[in-house]
């Protein structure tokens, strides 16, 4: 059984990889929630939706987000009514995996019950967890106050300048059911090419995460996020810096110290290796973009080699 921590859309995208690489039921997601937020009364978890749309074939592969082919006229009507937040934009199907998990949420389920039925209604054979059941969110401190990932992210376009990211709710906080087994009995475990700071990072704040990883059995494979100094996607590198970590490949290994035994790296970070050897960690050089499905399948397969599979 193999484990990935994942995180929006370079997350998925190895994921995918990696389900059309090996019996996909072998797989077991740890899904960010830290980027959930409510929309127009309605509970949305980007990350778990876009893994489970990404397994169920349905992932408006564009955009990374969303499901392929979706309209937007009820957030056209949302408009007229004035209504708040349009700017994060919900596709009318996307709208029906809102109102079902705002339901359950109200009649008591958990986000991690709530994730199993929809991974299985939409016939996804691998387990997708919620790295928790609690409420953790991504706060980011900025000049002109702390606002949430969503709104930095889809807002502001990236363009404010932060100063401090906390996982507001994260102390509080357990493990969802079966997250800390999994990474107990996991044949192997795979960090991927997330933000390390707003998708990894929430994850290893939940307590008990962190502390399962250190004493695991088997290999932690990490695949960078970052190639030279930039993100291959996303503002990974802009919030390194704002935690003040150096936006690279390096920088990654860093954060994650203890947590890796092998880091895929971009081959223009060759010269990186050696640093990142220094830190016990065996370094990798592949390509690691993944801009088709055929590239998304061979790193997978580089990935899963590297720890026998
Ligand atoms: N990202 C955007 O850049 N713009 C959007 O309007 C947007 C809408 C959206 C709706 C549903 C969903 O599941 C994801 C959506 N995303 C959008 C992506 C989302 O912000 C990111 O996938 C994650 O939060 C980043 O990890």
């Amino acid at each position: 059984m193999i484990v990935v921590f994942t995180g929006g859309t370079g997350g998925a995208k190895l994921i995918e990889g990696l389900a059309a690489e090996i019996t996909p039921a072998e797989l077991t997601i740890i899904c960010n929630t830290g980027d959930d937020a409510v929309f127009h009364g309605l509970y949305v978890s980007p990350d778990i939706d876009t893994i489970i749309y990404t397994l169920a074939g349905m992932i408006d592969t564009d955009k990374g987000w969303g499901i392929k082919h979706d309209t937007f006229e009820a957030l056209k009507q949302l408009d007229r009514f004035g209504a708040e937040s349009t700017w994060f934009t919900l596709g009318d199907r996307d709208l029906a995996t809102h109102i079902m998990r705002t339901k359950f949420i109200g009649q008591g389920l958990k986000l991690s019950e709530i994730t199993d039925r929809f991974r299985r209604t939409l016939g996804v054979q691998p387990r997708v967890l919620p790295m928790t059941d609690e409420r953790v969110e991504s706060r980011l401190e900025t000049p002109e106050g702390e606002i949430s990932f969503q709104e930095f992210f889809v807002r502001d376009h990236w363009a404010p300048d932060v100063t401090r990211v906390r996982f507001a709710g994260a102390e509080q906080s357990s493990p969802a059911p079966g997250v800390t087994e999994a990474i107990r009995r996991a044949d192997a475990i795979i960090i991927a090419p997330s933000n390390p700071i707003t998708s990894i990072g929430p994850i290893l704040a939940v307590p008990g995460i962190r502390a399962a990883l250190l004493a695991r059995n088997a290999p932690v494979v990490g695949v960078s996020p970052l190639i030279a100094a930039t993100a291959i996607s996303g503002p990974a590198h802009k919030l390194m810096v704002s935690c003040g970590l150096t936006p690279s490949a390096l920088g990654v290994a860093q954060y994650y110290a203890g947590l890796m035994d092998k880091f895929f790296i971009g081959r223009e970070d060759q010269g990186l290796a050696s640093d990142i050897s220094a830190r016990n960690i065996n370094p990798l050089c592949t390509d690691i973009r993944m801009p088709t499905a055929a590239s998304k399948r061979h790193l997978a397969r580089e990935v899963l080699a590297s720890i026998g599979k």
